[in-house]
């Protein structure tokens, strides 16, 4: 019997639109945004998808997405249920700065660096930052420790795989149908696990905002197939444009 696991990123968010480096700032989406997620929606009930259980992140634009994509599935009663492990990386001091101004003071390798190596992270949020997770009253449950300055891909996946483990892998072992609606890095790092991408290869993956990515899996969670679902040119060219966004305007 194969297994249906659907990997969704937000729809535009108003921080994608403005091109600064967002993290776990908590931004809305736009109008663009919006339309992308019900679009999302629309191409996951043509495809057929009945949904068991949805899982994201404890982030207003994933959220959001979320319950609009439900909405244009007529799917809206499944359990949803979030998690902080699910977040986007943390993007430490570079959270809130255009990513384009942060290349013409860089340079585009240290920002490729920054936004796509698998183990290096991003100089670290200080501490006294208001903005800091620990600070934050939706963290008050997460242990103290577990609250990052800064995420690597690397650090990213650590805290997503134990919420694989106990909570997607099992239902989708017992047959549930999941979706998982979350964000650029934090999809990247699943999709790195569930396609066994090495280090050195990640480099080259960008995910495209609202577009379903449909994996099927056998028995044992391993991918039979995966595929994007609308027109695949569409979503190719999509990707490149979340690839080049860091370049100098
Ligand atoms: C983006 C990803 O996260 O940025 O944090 O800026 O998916 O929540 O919009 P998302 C951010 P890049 O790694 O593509 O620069």
């Amino acid at each position: 019997m194969s297994r249906k696991l659907v990997l969704l990123r937000h729809g535009q968010s108003q921080w994608n639109l403005d091109n600064r480096f967002t993290g776990w700032v908590d931004v809305d989406l736009t109008d663009k945004g919006r339309t992308e997620a019900f679009a999302a929606g629309e191409l996951m009930r043509e495809e057929g998808l009945q949904f068991d259980v949805a899982y994201t992140s404890v982030l207003l634009r994933a959220i959001r997405t979320l319950n609009i994509a439900l909405d244009a599935m007529e799917q809206q009663w499944i359990p949803v249920l979030k998690s902080w492990r699910l977040n986007e990386r943390h993007y430490g001091a570079l959270q809130g700065l255009n990513k384009a101004e942060t290349t013409a003071k860089h340079g585009e390798e240290q920002v490729t660096i920054w936004r796509r190596s698998y183990d290096i992270p991003p100089p670290p949020m200080d501490e006294s930052d208001p903005g800091h997770p620990r600070k934050e009253r939706r963290y008050a449950e997460v242990d103290y420790n577990a609250l990052p300055d800064t995420e690597s891909l690397k650090t990213t996946l650590d805290r997503v795989m134990p919420y694989w483990v106990d909570r997607i892998a099992p239902d989708l072992k017992a047959g549930k149908t999941v979706l998982v609606t979350a964000h650029g890095n934090s999809l990247r790092a699943l999709y790195k696990y569930l396609n066994k991408v090495p280090d050195e290869e990640i480099v080259k993956l960008n995910i495209p905002t609202g577009i379903p990515l449909l994996f099927e899996l056998n028995d044992d969670l391993g991918v039979i197939s995966y595929r994007y679902l609308g027109d695949p040119e569409q979503a190719r060219l999509a990707a490149e444009a979340v690839a080049n966004q860091a370049r100098k305007s």
